[in-house]
């Protein structure tokens, strides 16, 4: 049997209402192999807050406290000092919220808990819309993107302004731990999350969630275009601890229109803006490299 560094342990039980090829479902499975029992959850409206189901017939093994939209942050932190109070300082609190709910609406309190530096992980699992309610468009949607909020048609509504980098905007809080995963690279992604884990302070993990319907996607490829966004350089892998960047997937770099022609959402650009998406990858990717590189020379 081949070795493999990812538990076995599962701390979900099989079955939830999510679609089928959900990448969202991955996200959560993956996190808690990395995390462990000794979990609690905090989930805002997103489409995890419906998948579980209802108690007792919920799949999470793990404790979760369903909150309000936009107010992630503030539940991690009240959850993180009632525990304290009790003296459960082992367990582990998350926030785990999709992109609207992170970048958009629950943006503010997710600065105040990074601010005050709450001692929790938070999740955000970007399927890069607000699928729920009907795949409308989010500031982490993408450049180029079709979703029912910029409809594709002579007026060429579809998304014109590019995704927000909640990296960044995290990095400038100076957070102890930040880090991109993939449902692609699963080992990648449990070592992050047990790293995550093990650090004290407020810590970040920013998780591309493929989601078929949303993406116009055969719910069959959830894997290879979670790949492709690696390989393509589009969802780079890294980490960024102490404000060291390191890159944890270094890739050749892949041409974007392989990740982009599996996906009905991008079916209708034309040469010169897959070109125009190509460069600023390229742009994005030679900033990162040289970032971790300076890290490399101080050390
Ligand atoms: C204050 C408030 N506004 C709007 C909604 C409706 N709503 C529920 S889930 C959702 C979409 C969430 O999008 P995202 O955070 O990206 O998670 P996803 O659905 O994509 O998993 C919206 C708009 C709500 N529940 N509360
Ligand atoms: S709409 Fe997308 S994110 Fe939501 S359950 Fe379905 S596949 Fe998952
Ligand atoms: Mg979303």
């Amino acid at each position: 049997m081949c070795p493999t560094t990812i538990p076995e342990e599962e701390h979900a039980h099989p079955g939830n209402t999510g679609c089928p090829g959900c990448g969202a479902n991955l996200v959560m499975r993956y996190l808690l192999k990395g995390l462990g029992e000794r979990t609690v959850i905090s989930i805002p409206a997103c489409c995890w807050a419906v998948m579980p189901g209802y108690y007792p017939s919920h799949c999470l093994k793990v404790p979760m406290v369903y909150c309000a939209f936009e107010a992630t942050g503030a539940s991690i932190s009240g959850i993180r000092a009632a525990l304290d109070v009790r003296g459960e300082e082992d367990v582990t609190v998350v926030g785990f919220a999709g992109d609207g709910g992170t970048v958009d609406i629950g943006l503010q309190a997710l600065s105040g808990a990074a601010e005050r530096e709450t001692d929790a992980i938070y999740v955000m699992y970007d399927n890069e819309a607000y699928m729920n309610t009907g795949i409308q468009r989010s500031g982490s949607t993408p450049w180029g993107a079709w979703t029912t909020t910029t409809p594709v048609g002579p007026t060429k509504d579809y998304k014109r302004e590019p995704k927000k980098d909640i990296m960044a905007i995290m990095r400038a809080h100076g957070v102890p731990y930040a880090a991109t995963v993939s449902v692609s690279h699963p080992e990648d992604f449990v070592k992050k999350a047990r790293k995550a884990r093990d650090i004290s302070g407020f810590r970040f993990i920013h998780a591309l969630s493929p989601c078929p319907p949303g993406w116009r996607l055969n719910p069959m490829k959830t894997i290879e275009v979670a790949r492709s966004a690696v390989n393509t350089r589009v969802f780079p892998l890294y980490e960024v601890e102490g404000g060291r960047v390191n890159i944890t997937r270094k890739v050749k770099g892949r041409p974007v229109a392989e990740y982009l022609s599996m996906q009905g959402r991008f079916s209708h650009l034309t040469e010169e803006e897959v070109a125009a998406i190509q460069r600023t990858v390229d742009q994005a990717w030679s900033v990162l490299e040289r970032e971790a590189e300076a890290c490399d020379d101080r050390s």
